[in-house]
């Protein structure tokens, strides 16, 4: 077992500043590194940048103890872990440009016997392609490419699968792929992974690696778009998709998600298209579930404004800016697109409703909407439209809908009326 004694995590975002708190929790000595001076000076005063429970408590922790610290350039470690951000160009495709920046910054610092290991979402062949121009880099080293096991660096993919908001808890618990570029890089980065991962490591291929974090999102977003397209069926037939859903779950073998106002955050939404651009003409049901479901904030604008033609100086209420519910986040969220196209149509008076935010997105306020409570925004509104089931709306009675027009995209108050049969 490798006595891994520096590690640097390069990227200090949602994954990366987590995975640097655990490996030093475990005493091992980490750098973070990230090119974002505000995230270097936050986590040297032991201060998280974002929301995520628990972690500022950690962070304090191992920063205090020196174990933890934070710079904007890499330095020598034994083992680096690349967290960068792997967004999609304009034309949907994928942008791997932070993880080969990344890997010019570690080239520099490479030795004899260290470990780089990419966990950024990426399409299939990134791992190849970062060891491939490391080994351009330095010509002194030998990478591995598959060919042969005789190498000086260890490279290998291993994503993560965490949820935002259990973030520590799933780091640790949760089953975690490790793909090497050879036999000792997959031993190596599983080495380094047994120092906090509980759950049980896979040893893969890294072209597989990559592909299996690709399709948990993919048969995410596939399995909401049928949800989606299920709900479209249940308006034509004047059913409640709620309780179709319900009672088809009640099958044994049959596990479907729940339609909403469109597919939100920086994964779900994104990581499909890597498969799509991977394989256009085989890819046809993933990227008809990415249509399907990019095509929900359009249905409910057209609903919404259906509804608002019919009533004089419509006021319109909307429920959660957040892209799920019970977060703050607001990223590639649905319901923020739906607002701004209801407030750029003119349809009627826009008020928001979004119990994690403080102060008004600076996108809303540009376009005059106005901020307000759950219960004040309905108590105005000819139309009420929910677009996150965030837990506080849940505990707004609905007879405060009274006889407003309600558009419900979440099914809170909308659920099933199944019964249960008392069985004698
Ligand atoms: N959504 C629905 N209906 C559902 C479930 C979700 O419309 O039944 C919507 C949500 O409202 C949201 C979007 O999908 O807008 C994404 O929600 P999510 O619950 O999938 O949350 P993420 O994106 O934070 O987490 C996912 C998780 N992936 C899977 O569950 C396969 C998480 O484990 C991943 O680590 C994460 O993506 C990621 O970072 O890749």
């Amino acid at each position: 077992m490798r006595n891994w004694k520096t590690v640097s995590v390069i990227g200090m975002g949602y994954i990366g500043l987590p995975t640097c708190a655990i490996l030093a929790s475990r005493g091992i000595s980490v750098v973070g590194v990230d090119t974002n001076q505000h995230v270097v000076d936050c986590v040297t005063r032991g201060v998280v940048h974002f929301v995520e429970p628990d972690l500022d408590g950690l962070i304090q922790k191992v920063v205090s103890s020196g174990m933890l610290s934070a710079t904007k350039f890499a330095q020598q470690a034994d083992a680096f872990i690349v967290a960068v951000p792997t967004p999609l160009t304009e034309d949907l495709e994928p942008d791997v440009s932070y993880v080969m920046a990344a890997t010019e910054q570690l080239a520099p610092l490479l030795k004899t016997g260290d470990l780089i290991v990419l966990e950024s979402t990426s399409p299939i062949g990134t791992t190849r392609q970062m060891s491939k121009r490391l080994a351009g880099l330095r010509p002194d080293l030998k990478f591995p490419d598959g060919t042969s096991e005789d190498t000086d660096v260890f490279v290998a993919y291993s994503p993560e699968r965490v949820l935002p908001g259990r973030v520590l808890t799933e780091l640790v618990q949760n089953d975690r792929c490790v793909g090497g570029l050879s036999k000792q890089s997959s031993q190596m980065a599983a080495e380094l992974y047994a120092t906090f991962v509980e759950g049980d490591l896979m040893i893969t291929s890294a072209e597989t690696a990559e592909l299996v974090k690709l399709t948990e999102n993919a048969f995410r977003d596939v399995n909401i778009a049928f949800a989606n397209e299920l709900s479209a069926i249940c308006r034509k037939h004047s059913l409640n998709v709620w309780e179709t859903i319900e009672l088809a779950n009640r099958h044994p073998r049959v596990s479907i998600l729940q339609p909403g106002p469109g597919v939100g955050g920086h994964c779900i939404a994104v990581d499909p298209h890597f498969i799509v651009h991977s394989a256009p003409d085989e890819a046809k049901l993933i990227a008809a579930a990415r249509s399907i479901n990019s095509a929900r904030p359009g249905e409910v604008v057209k609903e919404v404004q259906d509804a608002a033609a019919t009533i004089a100086d419509p006021v319109i209420a909307c429920l959660g800016l957040a892209f799920k519910p019970n977060i703050d986040d607001l990223r590639e969220s649905p319901a923020m697109e739906i607002v701004e196209q209801l407030a750029d149509s003119g349809c009627g008076r826009i008020i928001a409703c979004e119990p994690h935010l403080n102060s008004t997105p600076s996108d809303l306020t540009a376009r005059g909407v106005e901020m307000m409570d759950a219960l004040g925004a309905i108590d105005l509104a000819d139309i009420v439209v929910l677009l996150v089931d965030h837990r506080q709306f849940s505990m707004i009675n609905p007879a405060a809908l009274g006889e407003k027009k309600v558009i419900d995209t979440r099914g809170l108050w909308t659920r099933s009326t199944a019964q249960l049969h008392a069985l004698v």
